[in-house]
Order: C-alpha cells, then structure tokens, then sequence
C-alpha cells in the first residue's frame, strides 16, 4: 500500500513537471505573453488564473487581444485586425455595418486548440504578434466623412513600425529589405468590412506606402462598374452616390490605385448590362476567372492562373463573401447562386502562400441574413485563418539587389 502510494506520488510529480516544461515551451513560442489562449487553461490548484473559455468574455478576433490601436501611438503588432462597420454603400441588402461583430463572434473557435494550421505547417499566433484593434469609427450620415475616416483609420495602423523584424531570407541567408515603395517595413492589416466600399480608402492607404497595387479580388462581382452603368447617382462625383459596393473598383483605377495587368478577380458569376461591361473591366485592369472555371480549371487551375497574373508583386487580397455560394454563406448583401464553397475558397488561399500579401480585407458580411449556425461569419473567419497562414510564412521582404 504505501509503495503504491509513493509510486503514485512519484508519477503524480513526474506528470506535474512535464506540464510545466510543456507550458514554458509556449510561453517561449508565443510573442503574446500576456494573452492566455483558451487551449492553455489552468484550473484553481495551479496558482493560475483560469483562461476565459471560448465562449466567454469579451469578443475579439479569434480571442486576441484589444489593443487600442488607434489611440496608442505605442501599440505595436505584426498584423492587426480592425473592422470598418460601413454599409451606406449597399444596393440591396443593408446590414455589413455588423459584420465586424459578427465575423468575430465567428472567430471564437480559431484558437482553442492553439491555432495550428495543418496544411499550411503553421502557427501564424505563434510566429507573428497578431492584435484586433476594435472598429474605425464611421459615421452612418455621411458617406465622404465615413470614407475619410477608413482611410485615415488605417494608415495610422499602416505605418507603425512592425513588432519582429523582417528577418533573412530562408534561402540565402541574407537580409530582406522592405518591399514597400517607401522603403519601410509595414505592418498588415486585415480589415472587416463593411460593404465593398471601403476598399477605395484601404487602396488609397496602401498607396501611401506601395504606390499602385496589384489586387487579388474574390467575389462574384466585377465591382469596376461606371456609375453609370450601376444604376448612377443624382450627386455625381466621387464623394456622392456615384461611390458605392458596385463602383469603388472604377474610382480607384482612375485614381491610379490598381496595378494594371496583374490584378485578378476570382469567382466572378455576375449578370451583365451586356458584353461592354468586361471591355470597361479588362480598362480596370483585371483578369477574370469565373466561377464556372472551377468546373474545368479546378482548384489548382485556378492558383495558378492567379499567381501567374500577379508574379512576385506586393499584392493587395480583397474577398467578398459573396464570392462563396449563399449555400455556405448566406448571409450577404447582394447574394448569387453558382458560387465555390467555402473548402474550395479556403484551399485557392493557401495556395497563394508564397505571395506577398501586403494587407487583405473581408468584406459584405451581414450577419442579419446569417442562419442561427452563424454559417457566413465561421466561413468569414475560417477564410482569414488561412490568410493569416499564408501571410505568417511570407515575410514583406526581399533580398537586396533582386527586383
Ligand atoms: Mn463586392
């Protein structure tokens, strides 16, 4: 009896201490010391306090921590998530204001386990320190007023200086230089829309970095149409209603924003005003693939026809929820039959890693219309993990010397 004890005294320390070492171990891995993920929960005994589970406490994206961002000149991250609650741009369904919320709330689930990603072979929380730093704030009165305020909003966060360094190529060795027109080294930031609208003043912040952009575009829209042929405005001009969901893309090739020529977009499944419509998109910019490619092209065809457009360019990713059939993600503003499902959009994602992902957004979510099983916002955030993926693997940099 009491050798059974001490042997059980011994395995119980044995087992104590393995868990400490266990736990060290994340804690050196993990550049976010102060956030306990819900995978590392301790419990009364320990001497720790006890994580919130995943489906307590206050919501953030994939439970990471609130850094106010805006207001904290000091607030440093790698990659930062901020949310643009803007919907006046909206043709038919209202209701992406909310998608910010609702994406989170989605997210919850994102890091219970850790948050390793299988495919991709990596830990993006681990790698880089990633922040949500809660919502632009837009006003819903005033559409030129709320579109200064996205892009003011995010180039503030833009150009902070990163928290790691760029670090060396994996190949050679030698050190990366910034890939940014300015010769700096920028954070990215993933934005939650929010209508479509808002990627005119992400570009316009990007550009403030990168000059013109090539765009990596999914939706099942082409979103480069005159205002004319979308139905126009009474105010005309850009801060009217001649901006909206279904134009931003027209205003910001003429305002000299899209890269011409490597910029792509993916699921496209739109009816037309006619054949004219891809003749003032192909003007844009854009190559097209089309949703039904994927019938033909499948998905490794449709990789390669991206990353052959867009090459090693720094590139700007915009995706559409829509860009998903209503199937998987229902809950949208201007919803088309037809679309990819959600493993078929996750997979061409990490089938850009490589790609120099400078900053990316996901937009058109509107969690009204969503089922009660929170469909379009899990798929919201579920397609981000992977852009996180893609983005932890590929620093923005590139060796000194090489275009
Ligand atoms: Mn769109």
């Amino acid at each position: 009896m009491q050798l059974l004890l001490a042997l059980s005294v011994l395995v119980a320390r044995a087992l104590a201490a393995h868990h400490d070492h266990h736990h060290d171990e994340l804690e050196d891995q993990m550049p976010l010391g102060y956030v306990k993920f819900p995978y590392q929960a301790t419990y009364p005994g320990d001497n720790e306090v006890t994580a919130d589970s995943i489906f307590s406490g206050i919501t953030t994206f994939a439970r990471l921590p609130w850094s106010q961002c805006l207001t904290d000149k000091n607030a440093d991250f790698d990659i930062a998530f901020l949310g643009a609650p803007f919907d006046t741009g909206t043709s038919y369904r209202p209701g992406a204001r909310f998608g910010p919320s609702g994406i989170r709330a989605g997210s919850r689930r994102l890091t219970l386990y850790g948050g390793y990603n299988v495919p991709l072979e990596t830990n993006p929380f681990k790698l880089l320190k990633i922040v949500d730093c809660g919502d632009v704030p837009v006003t819903p009165y005033d559409n030129a007023r709320a579109i200064q305020q996205i892009e003011d909003g995010h180039k503030e966060l833009l150009h902070r200086t990163p928290t790691s360094a760029l670090g060396n190529d994996s190949l050679t060795g030698e050190p990366l230089v910034p890939l940014a027109l300015d010769g700096k080294h920028h954070p990215r930031i993933i934005t939650l829309g929010g209508d479509h609208t808002i990627v005119l003043p992400l570009l316009r912040s990007i550009n403030s970095a990168y000059g013109a952009i090539s765009v990596i575009h999914f939706d099942s829209h082409l979103d480069t149409w005159k205002p004319s042929v979308f139905g126009g405005s009474d105010s005309q001009g850009i801060g009217g209603g001649a901006l909206n969901h279904g134009t931003y893309f027209y205003w910001a090739s003429q305002e000299g924003l899209i890269k011409n020529g490597s910029s792509i977009h993916g699921a496209i499944r739109t009816t037309l005003s006619g054949p004219a419509d891809y003749e003032n998109d192909d003007n844009a910019g854009f190559k097209r693939i089309e949703a039904r490619e994927i019938d033909t092209l499948g998905v490794d065809g449709i990789i390669a026809k991206i990353r052959e457009t867009v090459g090693d360019k720094p590139v700007y990713l915009s995706i559409d929820i829509d860009s998903i059939d209503p199937a998987f993600a229902p809950a949208t503003g201007t919803p088309e039959t037809g679309g990819w499902s959600t493993r078929e959009l996750r997979a061409i994602i990490r089938g850009l890693d490589g790609l120099h992902i400078v900053s990316a957004d996901i937009v058109e979510v509107a969690p009204a219309y969503d089922t009660n099983a929170e469909l379009t916002t899990m798929a919201a955030a579920d397609v981000l993990f992977e852009v996180l993926g893609v983005m932890a693997k590929t620093p923005l940099g590139k060796v000194a010397g090489k275009a």
